[in-house]
């Protein structure tokens, strides 16, 4: 499938996405929503990819939030709908994925930018990063899971605050926050990134599949996680992962696996 502003690559078992519309820094349209929505789910069903990667194109910026032009005349109900659809298209279906998705933060991440970072499984950023929430100053809220997330990851204090000075954080204090797991010059960042990804896609994907459910389960509502976990477990059992990692540690050789 032709793209117009994703950009999807290819390196053994990682796939990079990279958002590209640099002359808006890489702002999330309607379009460039679906077109992460249908890239993500095509990639999902290809076994020989493991794990994902989301980052935004040129040295500027990751995505600087949802497309402010797109939306400056809605009114009550078409915001409404652009939250919900842009939610279940992208932000809960990437945190949902069965594959794990890493957002490297290149530059800036704001809003509807740091949300998508923030459904993503992990966040790595460059130095020059900066990351906030800044829709109390266009007197809007964050719509793509923000509210929700941002305390999830780093605290209710701290989420509030940011949310409501909407001031932007370095990658430096994102880093204490707990928002992202590391910081690396801009020049290593898709590297750092790639070699983590490598050591994950070469883990048995069909337990790191059940791995991502069960953490998702903490967070979702009227869930146990502690009796999603034990079902999860037991069905590791069933795989041939399961049998390919038990007999490659008894007979001390490296494990291939197929995510069977
Ligand atoms: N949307 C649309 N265009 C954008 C956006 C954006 N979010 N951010 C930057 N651009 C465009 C600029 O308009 C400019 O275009 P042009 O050259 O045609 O004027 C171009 O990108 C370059 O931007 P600047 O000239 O502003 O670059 P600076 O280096 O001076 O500033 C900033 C960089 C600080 C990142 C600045 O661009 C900025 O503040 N951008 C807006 C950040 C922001 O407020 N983001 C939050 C948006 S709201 C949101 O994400 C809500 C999410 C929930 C939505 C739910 C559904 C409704």
């Amino acid at each position: 499938m032709n793209y117009e502003n994703i950009l999807i690559e290819k390196e053994n078992k990682i796939a990079i996405i990279t958002i590209n519309r640099p002359k808006s820094l890489n702002a999330l349209n309607k379009p460039t929503i679906e077109e992460l929505h249908s890239a993500l789910k095509a990639l999902e069903l290809e076994k020989e990819v493991r794990v994902i990667i989301l980052t935004g194109s040129g040295e500027k910026a990751f995505v600087a939030g949802a497309d402010i032009k797109e939306f400056s005349d809605f009114n009550m109900s078409e915001g409404s709908q652009l939250a919900a659809k842009g939610q279940e298209l992208l932000f809960d279906f990437i945190q949902n994925l069965n594959k794990p998705v890493i957002a490297a933060i290149n530059g800036f991440a704001l809003g509807g930018g740091l949300e998508l970072a923030m459904a993503s499984h992990f966040r790595i950023a460059s130095t020059n990063a900066k990351m906030g929430l800044p829709e109390v100053t266009l007197g809007l809220i964050p719509g793509y899971g923000g509210t929700q997330r941002l305390p999830q990851l780093i605290g209710k204090g701290r989420a509030m605050e940011m949310i409501m000075t909407a001031e932007m954080i370095t990658a430096d204090k994102a880093l204490t926050y707990g928002l992202v797991n590391h910081v690396v010059d801009q020049t290593e960042l898709l590297d750092f990134t790639k070699n983590i990804a490598n050591k994950i896609a070469n883990n048995s994907a069909t337990a790191i599949g059940r791995a991502i459910k069960s953490i998702n389960a903490n967070y979702r509502d009227g869930i146990n996680g502690f009796h999603e976990e034990i079902k999860n477990f037991g069905e590791c059992f069933e795989t041939e992962d399961f049998t390919e990692g038990t007999t490659a540690f008894i007979e001390k050789r490296k494990a291939e696996f197929k995510g069977t």
